[in-house]
């Protein structure tokens, strides 16, 4: 294991950009990077996981709306009853809980919901478990990375943090949990297996209730029964709960800790903040990286009508 030195990437002072600590997945020649306070006990303790045939896994590369679906797949599962206290205490966060915290979770009555940042292929498999991944394009999740990383500052390790010192790390693929662009290539190659629903973010965004439904679809008839009982009381419910509006007033629940710069965790949610902050050279290099990787495993147009989107 060793600290990430982000000078390499760029000729920028390290405290302008976030660091990381690289760990190694403990049977494979693998290696990713962690934020820099987690340690290869935190890794291992992940990976030992043994997934459950009722497990429901929700994965995504971070700030592609996570969260979001998170809540969409609690409230359908909890017949629209709201996640109690702080999410991670209800549906852990396997790469930083580990497999301690998940098995802590009682599965008798209702499944356990596990969220996932991992790469696929590290994510614990079992062929009757279903796995969920939102995915979002990535100049809205780089520009959504950049407000978490300032918002958890002393965690990144960064007080001056710079935006062009971030781009160059999310572009080469330096910042937690690895590139962006692998990632979606992952999913991308496994959204045709039966227990696989491959979301994006912008498609929530464009038809939450049809995207509910998908959801509820995927997890079991049951659900999409229970979501469309009584003139669709419970999708509406669902709907209402899941949006932007509700989830800004449930705020505490998001995270464990506030972030220092005051900024709520539901921050703009937004197709297109990218426009706000991104040059023609830096959003041209990102559409670079899209074609170079989304040509070769075919997800490289799934933003193609982007913008004709607000
Ligand atoms: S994390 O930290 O990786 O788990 O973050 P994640 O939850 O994946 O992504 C956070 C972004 O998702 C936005 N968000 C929403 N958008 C629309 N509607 C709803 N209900 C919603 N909930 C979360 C959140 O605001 C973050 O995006 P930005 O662009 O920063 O606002």
């Amino acid at each position: 294991m060793s600290h990430v030195k982000q000078n390499q990437v760029s000729d920028l002072d390290n405290s302008e950009m976030p660091s990381f600590i690289r760990l190694k997945h403990p049977n494979r020649d693998e290696t990713t990077l962690y934020p820099m306070d987690f340690e290869q006990k935190e890794l291992d303790d992940a990976v030992r996981y043994e997934a459950e045939d009722s497990d429901i896994f929700v994965c995504s590369y971070p700030k592609c709306g996570t969260t979001w679906l998170q809540n969409i797949v609690w409230l359908i599962v909890h017949n629209g009853e709201p996640i109690p206290d702080k999410i991670r205490y209800s549906m852990p966060m396997l790469e930083f809980d580990g497999a301690t915290a998940v098995l802590k979770i009682d599965n008798k009555v209702y499944p356990r919901i596990i969220k996932c940042h991992l790469p696929q292929s590290w994510i614990p498999y079992n062929k009757n478990a279903k796995y969920l991944n939102i995915t979002r394009n990535p100049k809205d999740s780089l520009i959504s990375y950049f407000y978490h990383c300032k918002g958890f500052k002393e965690h990144y390790g960064c007080p001056d943090l710079k935006f062009d010192a971030l781009f160059d790390l999310y572009t080469y693929g330096e910042v937690e949990f690895g590139s962006y662009f692998d990632h979606v290539s992952g999913w991308y190659a496994k959204r045709d297996d039966p227990n696989v629903l491959f979301l994006l973010y912008e498609d929530l965004k464009r038809d939450i209730k049809n995207q509910v439904l998908k959801v509820g679809k995927f997890l079991g008839d049951q659900y999409e029964k229970a979501l469309l009982a009584n003139n669709g009381k419970l999708l509406d419910t669902v709907v209402e709960l899941s949006s932007l509006k509700s989830m800004k007033s449930q705020e505490h629940k998001w995270t464990m800790s506030a972030r220092t710069d005051q900024q709520p965790f539901i921050r703009k949610g937004q197709i297109g903040d990218w426009k706000n902050h991104l040059s023609e050279e830096q959003a041209a290099a990102i559409d670079k990286r899209i074609k170079e990787m989304g040509d070769a495993t075919g997800w490289s147009g799934l933003w193609d009508d982007l913008n004709k989107v607000n």
